[in-house]
């Protein structure tokens, strides 16, 4: 298949490196046929530069038009927009321009599970994998979720799962996965999307080719415009993969079958009930024997940083899900709480240009002390009455450490991206728990 694909392009230009320009380079360095490969980063020290190979030429800190206009092939990092004026003249000049994804398509000879949404990829990528691990498969685990794609084809695996995000899938047009998943569409990244439609259109691509297409009946938006066979799941509706009683309690349901209580689940809140009936699905669309990773579903713990419970000292949970970079994320963080005492949510960041007065009516029903901080956190101040301003996450904890009283608990839930104060959700995740281990 990769023979195919390469013929006739000699002259590679990766934009962007990051850990996925640096993946390109090694994929593109080990085919049999060698090309000339060169790198453009915008930035001026870009990350990983440090580990190329000496053969390969880098330009940064700005564009190159001329190497771009003399490519074969353009790969461009899903942090770029294709948007950007110089990848349009690459196109324009009908040049290919194409993702990590794509090349990983073009190789790939095993099963591929894909995964998109806007919230719960990165939980149903790892919770997937790992089931399969336990239904004894040898699986590969990547994409969005953190190991660039095609740093798993050196690992020989029977199956892949993939988390691919929408910036992923607008440069993916082969990628036929066994079975793939759009798990929900709420607003996000409307920096880069002209809006949600185009935003869905990026994510629905995901089902292209796919032999599966497993849909969210409680959320249509996920739903492919064309005639494909759909496979349903629902937390609302008897679909294929539901939840239904049966023997007094809610259960999972597999094509009619009951799988298991849901109350087994180690995992808390509602979506992450939507989320194990999605691993279900498709692992049972791809053919592997869901029954001999039931432990392993029931038992799995969750990802860092999603809704996780850092501290609990006399009475006071210290909670961190900074993962949740949009509104959806917190208003599933909010839906599951049980709170004695009173609530102390830290919102805020770079907000990407969303609406965030979705959370007002659901904020009026809490007993809520809202602490906003970072770039953006003007932009909650009025959603509740309580609201109280803030610039660093430092300087809210020291006020809350000395308010907070048993029965309380402190959320960072910050529906905004990080990159304004920290170098990612991770790093702001565990800044949270050093302080929240300090301070309780
Ligand atoms: N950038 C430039 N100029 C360049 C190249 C990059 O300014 O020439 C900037 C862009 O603003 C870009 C940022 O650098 O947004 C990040 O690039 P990077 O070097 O961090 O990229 P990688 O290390 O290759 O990481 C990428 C994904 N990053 C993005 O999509 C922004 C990672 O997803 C992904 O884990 C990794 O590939 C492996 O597949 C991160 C992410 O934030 C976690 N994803 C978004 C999300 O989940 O919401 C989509
Ligand atoms: P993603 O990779 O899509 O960002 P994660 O699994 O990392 O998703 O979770 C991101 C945030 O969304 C976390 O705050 C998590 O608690 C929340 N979340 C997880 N699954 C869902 C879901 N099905 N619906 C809504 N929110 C979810």
């Amino acid at each position: 298949m990769t023979t195919d694909r390469w013929q006739g392009i000699e002259k590679v230009v990766v934009v962007g490196l990051g850990i996925t320009g640096l993946s390109v380079v090694k994929h593109i360095a080990s085919l049999p046929n060698s090309k000339q490969i060169k790198v453009i980063d915008t930035r001026p020290k870009p990350p990983g530069s440090e580990a190329l190979p000496a053969e390969v030429e880098l330009h940064s800190g700005s564009w190159r038009l001329d190497w771009l206009l003399a490519a074969d092939l353009v790969v461009s990092n899903p942090g770029i927009a294709l948007a950007t004026p110089e990848i349009q003249q690459v196109i324009a000049a009908g040049i290919p321009v194409v993702g990590d994804v794509e090349l990983f398509a073009w190789q790939v000879d095993k099963p591929v599970i894909a995964i998109t949404g806007s919230n719960g990829k990165s939980t149903v990528t790892d919770w997937t994998g790992q089931v399969a691990k336990a239904a004894g498969l040898k699986v590969g685990v990547g994409g969005n979720i953190g190991v660039p794609a095609l740093d798993l084809l050196n690992q020989s695996a029977d199956l892949y799962v993939l988390e691919l995000s929408s910036f992923q899938l607008e440069t993916t047009s082969s990628l036929a996965p066994i079975a793939a998943t759009f798990l929900n569409l709420s607003e996000d990244h409307m920096d880069r999307y002209e809006g949600m439609e185009d935003y869905r259109q990026a994510k629905l691509r995901i089902f292209d080719h796919a032999q599966a297409c497993i849909v969210n009946a409680d959320d249509k938006q996920t739903y492919p415009q064309s005639d494909k066979k759909r496979v349903e799941f629902s937390l609302n509706h008897r679909t294929q993969y539901c939840v239904a009683e049966h023997q007094g309690c809610e259960h999972l349901f597999k094509q009619g079958q009951p799988l298991c209580p849901t109350q087994a689940l180690s995992l808390v809140g509602r979506h992450n009930v939507a989320n194990a009936l999605v691993v279900i699905a498709l692992l049972s669309e791809a053919g592997v024997a869901i029954e001999k990773g039931l432990t392993a579903l029931k038992s799995y713990q969750g990802l860092t940083h999603r809704c996780q419970v850092v501290v609990d000292n006399q009475g006071i949970k210290w909670v961190n899900d900074s993962k949740a970079t949009n509104v959806a994320s917190t208003l599933a963080a909010l839906a599951g709480l049980h709170i004695a005492g009173k609530l102390y949510l830290l919102v805020g960041g770079v907000g990407k240009g969303a609406d965030f007065s979705e959370l007002e009516p659901v904020l009026a029903t809490l007993n809520l002390q809202l602490c906003c901080f970072g770039q953006d956190g003007d932009q909650f101040m009025s959603l509740h009455a309580s609201a109280k301003r803030f610039t660093t996450m430092e300087e809210i904890i020291q006020w809350v450490a000395s308010q907070v009283t048993s029965g309380d608990m402190v959320l960072l839930s910050p529906a905004c991206a990080s990159f304004d104060q920290f170098d990612n959700f991770m790093a702001r995740g565990d800044l949270f728990t050093q302080l929240a281990n300090a301070y309780a």
